[in-house]
């Protein structure tokens, strides 16, 4: 058996010598590479209605965030030592509450270091709950409800002012510089429509002017005939709509339609580029009054400016409203990471707690004790040939 072996051994010898003189030499095969390090990867989730009538601010939304994220990998992120990847997990909520706290919960169990969303108060807060129970830290740029941030949530974080602000200047405005004297609210029935109209209809009381007609519809309805004929039997100087720009488009039409002239006020919600495209012509030169969450003024508006140029050229559309304010959020976030020199949520979130004067591209940033922006702006906007023009910055 072993000389089996070994005069097979013998003839296996031979024979590949016989192979290799009868070819050329060939290189010794080179040492394989060594593995690329793989960077750590920090997922950060994104949440937006990105289907359904405010897609296109969802979509918004999220182009914000690919930017900031896209932009901070490319000027590499270090953390603990460590080059990160961040990649971005993008779920649609449809503004639907119900589909919110689903994705919401799809996020948790994803691991996500972090959520900037939701777009809406109503899918904001009860997604909220899910983000504190896992411990995950949450800005919304764009959610304005109050109680969002008034639940006791150490997770809860917004970059904008809230509705009690932003219904408190509209209805002043309302009564001190548009002069309404008779005046008619009406509202979604959602977490912002219906709370930014009561914010409204306090201050517009408190400054001595009269609600004289208040209605609902729903921020899927598109026939507003019945409760705009209501309305325009009591003859108001203004109406103020507490939703989003999807409905308040085709409200402005059907206003039109029935010979309302009155001066039209909203929220955040119909501040956007989308609202002048779905009114068309149905709007008139400063009739429609409204106002952004936020807003920049004198140097800082540079920035802003730059924003919107660089956003236009990646993506061939303009600013609707929020993505300036997503942007900031990450870029807030991913800092605070680095500051913590950790992804984990338990490390970084006290740090993004304390942030304090950060400069973004909307102003300012710095969270108060309840997670909201300390000193939040506002920008009064109207529309004249078709372009949302500013009016003020207000404080
Ligand atoms: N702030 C207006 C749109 C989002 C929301 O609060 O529902």
């Amino acid at each position: 058996m072993q000389f089996k072996v070994k005069s097979t051994l013998t003839v296996l010898a031979a024979a590949t010598l016989l192979v290799a003189c009868g070819k050329k030499e060939e290189a010794a095969p080179a040492p394989a590479a060594a593995p690329a390090p793989v960077a750590a990867v920090v997922k950060i989730g994104h949440v937006g209605p990105t289907s359904g009538a405010i897609a296109h601010l969802g979509k918004d939304n999220e182009n914000g965030a690919r930017m900031a994220i896209e932009e901070l990998n490319a000027a590499g992120v270090m953390i603990d030592g460590k080059k990160v990847t961040l990649e971005l997990l993008a779920e649609d909520d449809a503004a639907d509450p119900k589909q919110g706290t689903a994705v919401a919960q799809k996020l948790a169990d994803s691991k996500v270091a972090g959520v900037i969303g939701h777009l809406n108060s109503g899918t904001t807060i009860p997604a909220s709950k899910i983000y504190s129970d896992a411990g995950i830290p949450q800005i919304s740029p764009s959610a304005t409800n109050p109680t969002y941030t008034r639940q006791g949530f150490k997770t809860a974080f917004r970059v904008v002012a809230d509705d009690a602000q932003l219904g408190g200047t509209l209805g002043k405005y309302a009564v001190g510089t548009l002069k309404g004297k008779a005046i008619a609210v009406i509202d979604d029935r959602t977490a912002y429509g219906q709370g930014v109209a009561e914010e409204f209809t306090k201050a517009v009381e408190a400054a001595g002017g009269k609600v004289v007609a208040k209605e609902f519809t729903t921020d899927k309805a598109t026939d507003f005939n019945s409760i705009l004929t209501t309305i325009k039997g009591k003859k108001p100087d203004v109406v103020f709509f507490g939703g989003m720009d999807a409905v308040a488009g085709p409200m402005l039409k059907q206003m039109k339609s029935l010979g309302i002239k009155a001066k039209f006020m909203g929220g955040d919600g119909i501040c956007s580029t989308e609202l002048v495209k779905l009114a068309g012509d149905a709007i008139a030169d400063d009739q429609v009054y409204c106002a952004e969450a936020g807003g920049v003024e004198g140097e800082a508006k540079a920035g802003m400016d730059e924003f919107k140029t660089k956003f236009k050229t990646k993506f061939n559309a303009d600013v609707q409203v929020y993505a300036p304010y997503v942007y900031d959020s990450v870029k807030i976030m991913v800092a605070a990471m680095v500051k913590a020199n950790s992804a984990d949520p338990a490390k970084y979130l006290p740090v993004l707690a304390a942030t304090t004067d950060y400069k973004g591209v909307t102003g300012p940033i710095t969270f108060d004790e309840k997670g909201d922006i300390k000193n939040g702006a506002l920008t009064l906007k109207t529309i004249r040939a078709g372009k949302l023009e500013t009016l003020a910055v207000i404080r």
